[in-house]
């Protein structure tokens, strides 16, 4: 369990040089090409005495207490920071950034994210941002103008977590996003041999996304096998443990980020 009070303090430490919040990157790959294309940045919390937390466990009590605006400041900064930084040194690879619920709710988010790429000069095509399939359809009176800001500014979104919810097709034509991450249990389901119609449904979310021209990404991918099923069906882009987990941006190879 971690305490309210304990947030706050790493928050107020979380200017952009504290250590005690960091932003991990796991790699998207082109299943085509095998090359990174990409990468998702997953916060950690370096906490002094329960060692580096997932965001399960701080996450939620983000949401419920209102902090999670300042969560969201943090790893967005940091994301530009660390774009800013790896433009310098002749690299760019886009990175796609988590955001809550409560986050897409209203379109200061968009003001934040446009002075921040402003301030450092990072290209909005170099930003990605996820939102799972629950929180897009959620709200969507108030959802939809903060995504076709993000449009207009060239931020790129995704659809997190896809297939969990419940979606229907004409809702998912309507939404302004560019990206569908098909749900990790899509894929143990392929992998774990093949659960019946498995890959028929894999196929059918790819095929419709396609056909609204949606760029379609397998997360929790583990295994060759899986991710030669998975080219077969059509999908662009994969993620998970058989290419890497989350890492810091000093464990990224330097050939994984791609020269300007
Ligand atoms: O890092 P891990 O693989 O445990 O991530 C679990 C979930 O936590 C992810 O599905 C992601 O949606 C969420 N998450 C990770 N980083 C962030 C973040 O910076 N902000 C928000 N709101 N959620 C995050
Ligand atoms: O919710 P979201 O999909 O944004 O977060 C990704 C989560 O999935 C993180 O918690 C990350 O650690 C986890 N993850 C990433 N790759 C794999 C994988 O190959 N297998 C499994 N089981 N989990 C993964
Ligand atoms: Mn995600
Ligand atoms: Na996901």
């Amino acid at each position: 369990l971690v305490l309210l009070g304990d947030l706050h303090r790493a928050l107020d430490a979380a200017s952009p040089d504290s250590h005690e919040l960091e932003m991990h990157y796991q790699p998207k790959v082109d299943l085509t090409t095998g090359r990174t294309v990409g990468l998702e940045a997953l916060m950690r919390w370096r906490h002094e005495t329960r060692g580096l937390l997932a965001p399960a466990a701080f996450i939620p009590l983000a949401e419920q207490s209102g902090l999670i605006h300042d969560v969201t400041r943090y790893a967005l900064t940091a994301c530009v920071r660390q774009l800013a930084q790896w433009s310098q040194d002749g690299r760019s690879t886009p990175v796609a950034v988590n955001l809550s619920a409560h986050d897409v709710a209203s379109t200061d988010v968009v003001d934040l994210i446009e002075r921040l790429l402003d301030e450092h000069a990072v290209p909005a095509e170099l930003l990605e941002v996820e939102i799972t399939e629950t929180a897009l359809v959620a709200d969507r009176s108030r959802v939809v103008p903060v995504l076709e800001r993000l449009g207009e500014l060239g931020v790129r979104v995704a659809i997190d977590d896809f297939g969990i919810g419940n979606t229907s097709i004409s809702q998912l034509r309507d939404l302004p996003v560019d990206e569908l991450k098909i749900d990790r249990l899509f894929v143990a389901d392929l992998q774990a041999g093949g659960r019946e119609g498995s890959e028929v449904v894999v196929r059918a979310m790819v095929d419709l996304a396609h056909s609204f021209g949606l760029r379609v990404v397998a997360e929790g991918v583990e295994d060759e096998h899986t991710a030669e099923i998975l080219a077969r069906l059509g999908v662009d882009q994969a993620q998970g443990f058989l290419y890497s987990r989350a890492v810091p941006p000093a464990d990224l190879t330097f050939g994984t980020l791609v020269p300007t």
